[in-house]
């Protein structure tokens, strides 16, 4: 019990760490960025990834034959994907960052992003 209270506590201070890095605007010494994909198909977002973190790379592929976003509902981005492509999101910011398909109420998601 005691080695896991220690280990959290040490994510914590890594985390902090890094933040305060990325303020100086320092180039972190972070592992190198990751690239994840999330699938639209039959009007729904497809599983998300986990272990996203700032810096990573979605990249977000519509097997639709109709126009989707990914739109966050913060506004932090907002992409349009045509049928049959994809696009590029480079993720900027950590948090639980729900989005949404701006032409399908139903289509919604939520990103989780590590800092
Ligand atoms: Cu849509």
């Amino acid at each position: 019990m005691k080695m896991i209270k220690h280990a959290v506590r040490h994510a914590a201070f890594a985390g902090a760490a890094l933040a305060s890095l990325a303020m100086a605007g320092a180039a972190p010494a972070a592992p190198a960025a990751q690239s994840y994909t999330v699938t639209m198909a039959n009007m729904s977002y497809g599983p998300m990834p986990s272990g996203v973190k700032v810096g990573d790379t979605i990249l977000w592929v519509n097997h639709d034959t109709v126009l989707h976003t990914a739109t966050a509902r913060d506004h932090s981005f907002d992409l349009r994907i045509a049928p049959g492509k994809t696009a590029q999101l480079k993720v900027q910011k950590a948090g639980n960052i729900a989005f949404y398909c701006i032409f399908h109420a139903a289509m919604r998601g939520t990103l989780n992003v590590a800092s």
